[in-house]
């Protein structure tokens, strides 16, 4: 489904004058404010195929409705958030589930939605029909050497796919680890994963990254081969310059410090991307922003001021991605409001000010840096987000204009009430 034009152009009219009214409110109260509306319009956040269809957990799935059943599908849902909201310009694929038959065909569908290819994911968390070996006690960690190597073959397909796609860089997120004391010898574990990974990186062409992301926990329970952020940069180190370490925001201890961990992998030049979503317990998957938006707010905020101080450009040199799972909300409709969550975090960020936090800090006055934090956080940014969409010819409300132009409806007079999404 392609995105008629002139209903999106008859919504902006409908909403012009109180846009208007908003933005030249905000723009009174910020002088950086073109600036920040010019750096959103570059911004843009990739989109996982895997999160284009109705999530579930261990317990069920209820299936939603109008769902993209084919790879060529999927690549039309980003096509259709990218028209809506001119910021998800890019979606990453997850092999096995998303397999291209025809890498050109595919590339050409792609191009003429105007999306790009951001990371390729591979899956050793899962047996796939057919599989020789099992990843049942793990993948790269795998005390026999065959089910390593299987895995390892895998991760190379993928970057296969990926360079014929016009990919840049590989994700390798490892369920790997153990369920009880005692089932793994952690050093041998970690030793069989890197030279895992040795090979992976072995085979990467020269322009690209791979991104080891790192979990806490699940689906072990009582350690995790890649675990933590300094498991991850461990190996990432050990590999070398294009090995990254990947932080999905959901793959914490609770009360993780993640601004912190950003700040530190940065300082370090080792903060690949990210995966965002949020979360109240664990994985939760959650839209970005809906538990603790001011969390997100705070990540940003060492992103700006850590990308500025090693001259990075914000747009291009870190992978932005979402990883997340619907299972009550309609996936587009979320996907559009985490995308709004992850742009309105990055204009605040792009709004402190840096000169007056930096002599709060140096003063050793707490409640000043605080106050310039929060600030910024409880001005409302929005009409700045509204005014980079209304620029690129996007939608000024993305979700009021998703539901009235009745997208899902005409998804679903297309692909019928009973299609099934491959992921999560
Ligand atoms: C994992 C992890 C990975 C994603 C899978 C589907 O929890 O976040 O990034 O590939 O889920
Ligand atoms: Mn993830
Ligand atoms: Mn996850």
């Amino acid at each position: 489904m392609i995105l008629d034009r002139s209903s999106l152009d008859a919504f902006n009219e409908r909403h012009v004058a109180e846009h208007r009214k908003r933005y030249e409110f905000t723009r009174s109260l910020l002088p950086g404010a073109e600036a920040v509306v010019e750096k959103l319009m570059a911004f843009n956040v990739a989109i996982p195929s895997w999160a284009l269809g109705t999530g579930g957990t261990r317990f069920g799935r209820f299936s939603g409705a109008g769902e993209p059943g084919t790879l060529e599908q999927k690549l039309e849902d980003v096509g259709l958030l990218h028209a809506i909201n001119a910021s998800s310009g890019a979606v990453s694929l997850h092999i096995p589930w998303d397999i291209p038959k025809d890498h050109a065909a595919i590339r050409r569908l792609a191009a003429d939605l105007g999306i790009g290819f951001d990371a390729v994911n591979s899956n050793t968390f899962q047996d796939q029909p057919g599989q020789a070996l099992s990843y049942k006690f793990g993948s790269l960690q795998h005390v026999n050497r065959a089910v390593r190597k299987q895995a390892i073959d895998h991760n190379i397909e993928v970057v296969h796919h990926g360079i014929e796609l016009g990919s840049k860089s590989l994700t390798v997120w490892l369920s790997d680890g153990s369920c009880f004391p005692g089932q793994l010898n952690f050093r041998k574990a970690f030793g069989n994963t890197l030279e895992g990974l040795q090979e992976i990186y072995a085979a990467l062409p020269d322009d690209w990254k791979v991104f080891v992301e790192y979990k806490a926990f699940e689906p072990n329970f009582y350690s995790m081969t890649v675990g933590d952020w300094g498991q991850s940069l461990l190996y990432a180190n050990k590999l070398g310059s294009k090995a990254y370490t990947l932080v999905d925001l959901g793959h914490h201890l609770p009360n993780a410090n993640i601004e912190q961990i950003v700040a530190l992998l940065l300082m370090e030049g080792k903060l690949g991307g990210f995966h965002f979503n949020d979360s109240k317990y664990g994985d939760d998957d959650l839209t970005a922003g809906s538990m603790r938006p001011y969390q997100l707010f705070l990540i940003f905020n060492e992103l700006v001021e850590g990308m500025d101080a090693h001259g990075m450009n914000h747009a291009t040199d870190l992978g932005w991605m979402i990883d997340a799972s619907h299972n009550v909300k309609d996936p587009l409709e979320d996907l559009l409001q985490s995308v709004e969550a992850l742009m309105l975090a990055y204009a605040q960020a792009l709004c402190v000010d840096r000169s007056a936090l930096e002599a709060a800090q140096a003063g050793n006055d707490t409640v000043a840096a605080q106050e310039l934090l929060q600030d910024v956080f409880r001005t409302d940014l929005r009409p700045l987000l509204a005014e980079a969409r209304l620029r690129a010819g996007a939608a000024l409300h993305p979700v009021k204009f998703f539901r009235e132009a009745d997208v899902r409806g005409g998804l679903i007079r297309e692909r019928g009430l009973n299609t099934v999404a491959t992921g999560l």
